[in-house]
């Protein structure tokens, strides 16, 4: 049967290997699959090391992470990539070309495919404009295209591979406010009944998400709606006001 996609973290404590304190403290929350779930904290607070423990970049010491009831420390890490797709905070191109990365996760993506998600992740426009289009060349790194068009493409990247599970890792960050929210809008529409996470530093990105979880220093200290946490929590009304 084909995953639904739920995430559930229990009681995770995470911490990097030497290192004195954990990054992660008993962190407990679950992700539904058609919900956005967005993560907001000062920077330093753990969102990425908590996101990197989905695709099993890191396991934790204590607790656990499932996927539809399974602790994700019994799939491997390709099993897990074929239901999770990560947009990591810093992206990452590889060299080749614009279609080669893009179907990086999905091999036998169709060109149409490939358009269709950079349509989504508002890159149609860079890559039409490329002289060669889809077979415009990439160099190791995508020191060739700017940051919000590598930023652009990663994203396109996990639109193509269709998984169960996004992950945007402050992915959004390098796009100015009005790209931000044609992309937000256009992704909503073909992410479905996905399970969609979302990492933000700029909170009028996650406004409208389903939950927010809102971490500092490896705890998660509230969770609610954007309305909710403007009412009763003194951390989220620093972080909108910042
Ligand atoms: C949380 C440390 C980091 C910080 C804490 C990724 C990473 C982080 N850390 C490591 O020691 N090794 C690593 O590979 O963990 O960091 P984070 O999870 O990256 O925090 P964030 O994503 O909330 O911050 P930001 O700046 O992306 O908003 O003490 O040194
Ligand atoms: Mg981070």
């Amino acid at each position: 049967t084909p995953a639904v996609g739920l995430v559930e973290f229990r009681n995770v404590t995470f911490g990097y290997p030497g290192a004195e304190r954990p990054v992660l403290d008993n962190v407990s929350f679950t992700a539904e699959p058609g919900k956005t779930t967005a993560i907001v904290g000062s920077t330093g607070a753990g969102k990425t090391s908590l996101i990197n423990l989905i695709p099993r970049l890191y396991d934790p010491q204590q607790g656990e992470v499932l996927i539809d009831g399974v602790p994700v420390s019994s799939l491997t890490r390709a099993q897990v990539s074929s239901v999770v797709g990560l947009v990591s905070q810093k992206p990452y191109l590889f060299s080749g070309t614009i279609a080669s990365n893009l179907r990086f996760g999905r091999a036998s993506a169709t060109d149409d495919d490939l358009w269709e998600a950079l349509r989504v992740a508002q890159g149609e426009d860079f890559v039409r404009n490329k002289a060669k289009g889809l077979d415009d060349p990439i160099s190791q790194g995508g020191t060739n295209v700017s940051g919000g068009q590598r930023q652009r493409l990663c994203i396109a990247r996990a639109l193509v591979a269709k998984p169960r599970v996004y992950l945007f890792d402050d992915s959004f960050s390098a796009l100015d406010v009005s790209t931000d929210a044609r992309l937000r809008e256009a992704l909503g529409e073909v992410t479905g009944d996905a399970t969609v996470i979302i990492v933000a530093q700029r909170v009028s990105s996650i406004t409208d998400a389903d939950q927010i979880l809102v971490v500092d220093d490896g705890v998660i200290v509230g969770r609610g709606t954007h309305e909710e946490l403007v009412e009763r929590n003194e951390t989220y009304r620093q972080i909108v006001e910042s």
